[in-house]
């Protein structure tokens, strides 16, 4: 029996980028002129950048390798079929269309199967893909449990449907309104939390019995399967990956941004397992990504994703990887700042609601923490609160969701334990000196996706 250690990186440090330390004087101009949206900030005035997993991670010498082993042909290049093994291997799905990021596999799976009237059900929504479900004509549906609207709850599953919610839905709107469900792991919005594969196999019951497809958005899949290990009964000594083909087997076709898990800067797919359904998407790729062998991918980039795939889901990598998101979670906890619970696997997600209690939502308490965070010590995160939820499309209102917070998104193989600390350190200190800060007033609104590119001055 080996004897418990701490959790530590399975790897050394080989290349390094220097990171610049700027003056708060400095970092109060910067924000004002990027209308104190962190999305405005360039990246060379931030210190440590917390923005988003995606496309952030640090890839490894062999993925480096591959990206030398390009195949750069128009078409049929031999990187496409190393990536389409990755995926037949570790997630199991037959067929496989690659496309330049996950919203371009959205958009493809929701023009090929949402008809104008349709009703998806989700556990929760995320941003990309409500709208092009939305842009198919589709309305987006939450049946998610209701714990996972709660940031104090600290239900281990707060990516789990609601069974009686989503039976519900189908009885009232009928079964050919609902195209699929659209689950995703780990649940992004709730703050990275898992969905169980208790949960998940009742959920294929339950549509098996009304014939509905399941598309399962498996940006963070592996980091899902690493918290059904950690906490379901039963998987405790099973590898990551087999959880993972486990999970993948419960759902008919799969939508990924390997920008997250997958540890690229660049890509994603659409997997599936129905032959008429690949057809269309084979044909529709061509129109909106590129040929059905890159889909807006070069071939190096599809080669460091092969290699990507198989090291994301090895136990070592996934440990250290949510370890090191649990650690700087734990540190906040340990100083009384309210974040969301359980700590999730990408994030860390502050409850902006309860940090600036004086701010009504419609003065956007997260975006006005992340620039305040931003001013203290050059910490870039990212709001996930009103600003994120958009307006709702037939009133034009503000969408009001429950959860108003602050992530803050460690890249995978990025930053050490000691730049854990500082982020803490930081976060520690504006929870403790924000009873002065007013808010924000919006004053330029995109109309889609408007967290993005939103301008905001000082109330
Ligand atoms: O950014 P894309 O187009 O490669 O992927 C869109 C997307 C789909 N699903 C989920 C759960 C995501 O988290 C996601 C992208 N997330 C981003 C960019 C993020 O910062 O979380």
């Amino acid at each position: 029996m080996e004897r418990t250690r701490s959790w530590a990186e399975p790897y050394k440090i080989k290349m390094v980028e220097p990171v610049f330390m700027t003056t708060q004087e400095d970092r109060e101009r910067f924000i004002r002129e990027a209308g104190y949206n962190t999305f405005l900030l360039r990246s060379r005035d931030v210190y440590i950048d917390l923005l988003t997993d995606s496309g952030t991670s640090a890839m490894s010498d062999r993925q480096w390798a591959g990206i030398m082993m390009g195949d750069e042909a128009y078409a049929g290049s031999e990187n496409f079929y190393h990536m389409e093994e990755a995926v037949r291997r570790y997630y199991g799905y037959k067929y496989v269309v690659p496309t330049h990021q996950g919203r371009g596999a959205e958009h493809l799976i929701s023009q090929i199967m949402i008809k104008k009237g349709d009703f998806v059900p989700g556990n929760m929504y995320f941003t990309t893909t409500r709208l092009h479900q939305e842009l198919a004509g589709g309305t987006f549906v939450d049946v998610i449990v209701d714990e996972a609207h709660d940031p104090e709850s600290n239900f281990p599953f707060k990516g789990n449907v609601n069974l009686e919610k989503l039976e519900q839905l189908i009885k009232e709107k009928g079964a050919d309104k609902i195209p699929y469900v659209s689950i995703a792991t780990t649940v992004n919005m709730a703050g990275g939390q898992p969905i169980s594969l208790g949960n998940l196999r009742e959920l294929r019951a339950l549509t098996n019995k009304y014939s509905i497809p399941i598309v399962h958005d498996m940006t963070r899949v592996a980091e899902n399967a690493f918290m059904i290990q950690q906490k379901e009964p039963g998987y405790a000594d099973k590898p990551v990956a087999e959880i993972v083909l486990e999970i993948c087997a419960l759902t008919d076709a799969a939508t990924m941004s390997s920008k997250k898990d997958a540890l690229v800067s660049i890509g994603g797919f659409l997997a599936m397992n129905d032959k008429e359904v690949f057809e269309k998407a084979r044909n529709l790729v061509v129109v909106y990504e590129g040929l059905h062998t890159y889909g807006g991918m070069a071939g190096r980039d599809m080669e460091a994703l092969a290699i990507g795939i198989t090291e994301s889901v090895q136990d070592s990598h996934i440990r250290a990887r949510v370890g090191q998101v649990q650690y700087l979670g734990g540190k906040l906890l340990a100083a009384g700042v309210p974040i969301v619970r359980p700590i999730g696997t990408h994030g860390i997600f502050l409850d902006a609601k309860k940090i600036l209690p004086q701010l009504t939502q419609d003065k956007f308490p997260a975006q006005t923490l992340a620039a305040e965070i931003y001013v203290d010590s050059g910490v870039r995160t990212m709001e996930r609160g009103i600003v994120s939820a958009g307006r709702n499309a037939e009133t034009g209102e503000h969408n009001y969701p429950k959860l108003e917070l602050v992530r803050l998104t460690i890249p995978r193989r990025v930053y050490t334990q000691a730049h854990m600390d500082v982020i803490a350190e930081s976060v520690q200190y504006v929870f403790e000196n924000s009873q002065a800060i007013r808010g924000l007033e919006m004053v330029h609104e995109p109309k889609y996706l408007r967290f993005f590119q939103a301008r905001f001055k000082k109330i």
